[in-house]
């Protein structure tokens, strides 16, 4: 370790979409010759978990890994959630006192820890004890976090049942619709309405927070966050977005971009509803039906499985042979998973139905692919939100996952995404600017300056 290093350890709590943005800042404080100590949970909920760690690790050998093993929690102590990765955070919150003696015996001593914004109220207490700073990465849009930071102040004071009568007004932002509010604040038992509550009313007492975002997707949220107007004490936004696709998620996808190749350009829809989203064999098969009245080509990704060791079944009887058949003409369906930043990337996708889980947001910002919003819970009606506002992509409010949407109504706003020479437009200006972001003296360079900067002191 050279003698002014600064030395960061990393903390993710689970899910794809929690584990990418830690990677990817990773990534960019190793070139920035940071000494970087990742901090794995053991056991790790999916498969796509574990692989990434592995290929990161391999990517980035001067990466130190520290292993933590998680206390055993019996599911049933934890109330109103059956969901793995809910319940992974909960192990998490309740082994994070075992974490003190492993991080104080790091040499060289850590200049600051920063972990998953889900974390806060188990972390706190081991980054007071050690004296470390103590930062977060926020894995959501700066929309989310707004809301998030904003939220102590109009739930109720008893810390039960959140107050949500109507709209959510929060100084300088568009009101949230209540309907855009995650649907589990709505259930204060909930372990999620339990992490939020609790965890909402501590950031004051962090020393920063990192959000993957950049101007010019979200201008007036960032106004806002980073004037400090929200909240009292409200500590430093980093502003690290777009963070890019790094070389080490490069997964072997040569079926994919090869049939990808062969079609004309930005001629085919890509569809995913992301790493966790297991949907309805009614919906998967309307998607299906949608994917064929629409007339485009497409490459589907199909989940029926919250966590992908459990996938079993193949694609005819997920999907039916007959559709399988029928789509074969235009489309490639895979049930597995795809490089989708490679896929993204391709000249010939020219949009994407996504169900806006934070990072395929910030992707499809990065590649200047246009979306057709379809979020399906937690925070990912607020960053369709932020996807309709910024004209990155258009979003229908009445799909959500309560009702079955029909097969002709999913086709007519496909072909409406992909002949919008509007939307194309929009979202090839945001793509220049997070490229601007992340270039030479742009955005990221700067930001991450003067964050290495203030870890030194
Ligand atoms: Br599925 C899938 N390949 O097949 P999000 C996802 N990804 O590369 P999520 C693949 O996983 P939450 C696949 O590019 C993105 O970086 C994708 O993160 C990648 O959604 C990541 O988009 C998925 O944030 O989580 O995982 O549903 O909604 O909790 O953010």
């Amino acid at each position: 370790m050279q003698p002014d290093q600064t030395h960061i350890a990393l903390l993710p709590s689970a899910g794809m979409g929690h584990l990418t943005p830690f990677l990817r800042l990773a990534d960019l404080l190793v070139r920035r010759h940071c000494r970087v100590t990742l901090i794995t949970t053991h056991p790790i909920v999916s498969l796509a978990e574990s692989r990434l760690v592995s290929c990161f690790l391999s990517a980035f050998p001067q990466v130190t890994q520290l292993q933590f093993h998680l206390l055993p929690l019996d599911p049933s102590t934890v109330k109103h959630s059956t969901d793995p990765f809910f319940i992974q955070y909960e192990t998490i919150r309740r082994s994070a006192h075992l974490l003190s003696p492993l991080l104080a015996t790091l040499s060289p001593p850590l200049h600051a820890l920063v972990y998953d914004a889900l974390l806060i109220s188990s972390i706190i207490p081991v980054t007071e004890t050690l004296h470390f700073s103590n930062y977060i990465i926020f894995p959501s849009s700066a929309r989310m976090l707004s809301f998030y930071s904003y939220f102590p102040t109009f739930a109720s004071k008893s810390g039960d049942a959140p107050a949500m009568p109507c709209d959510v007004e929060i100084p300088g932002l568009t009101p949230i619709p209540r309907s855009s509010i995650p649907p589990l604040l709505f259930i204060p038992d909930s372990l999620f309405a339990k992490i939020f509550m609790e965890d909402s009313r501590k950031v004051a007492k962090l020393n920063g927070v990192l959000v993957n975002t950049f101007e010019g997707l979200e201008a007036q949220s960032l106004e806002v966050l980073t004037g400090r107007k929200l909240l009292e004490g409200m500590p430093s936004v980093f502003v690290v977005g777009p963070l890019p696709p790094c070389e080490f998620e490069r997964g072997e996808c040569g079926d994919q971009l090869k049939w990808l190749d062969e079609q004309p350009a930005r001629s085919v829809v890509y569809v995913s509803f992301g790493s966790r989203t297991a949907m309805s064999r009614d919906q998967i098969r309307e998607v299906g039906e949608g994917l064929v009245k629409s007339g485009c080509r497409f490459l589907w990704v199909i989940k029926d499985k919250k966590v992908d060791k459990e996938e079993e079944e193949g694609l005819d009887e997920v999907v039916g042979h007959e559709l399988m058949e029928r789509m074969e003409a235009k489309g490639l369906v895979v049930k597995k998973w795809v490089d989708q930043p490679q896929i993204l990337g391709h000249n010939s996708v020219g949009g994407f139905v996504s169900h806006c889980g934070w990072n395929s947001v910030t992707e499809a910002a990065w590649y200047g692919v246009p979306i057709l919003a379809w979020p399906q819970g937690g925070d990912q009606k607020i960053n369709a939100e932020v996807v309709e506002a910024s004209g990155v992509g258009m979003w229908v409010t009445s799909w959500g996952e309560e009702v079955v949407v029909k097969g002709d109504e999913i086709g007519g706003r496909i072909r409406e995404m992909m002949g919008s020479e509007l939307l194309r437009g929009k979202v090839a200006e945001i793509r220049e600017k997070a490229r601007k972001a992340s270039g030479d003296g742009g955005s990221i360079e700067i930001t991450f300056k003067r964050l290495i900067e203030e870890w030194k002191k």
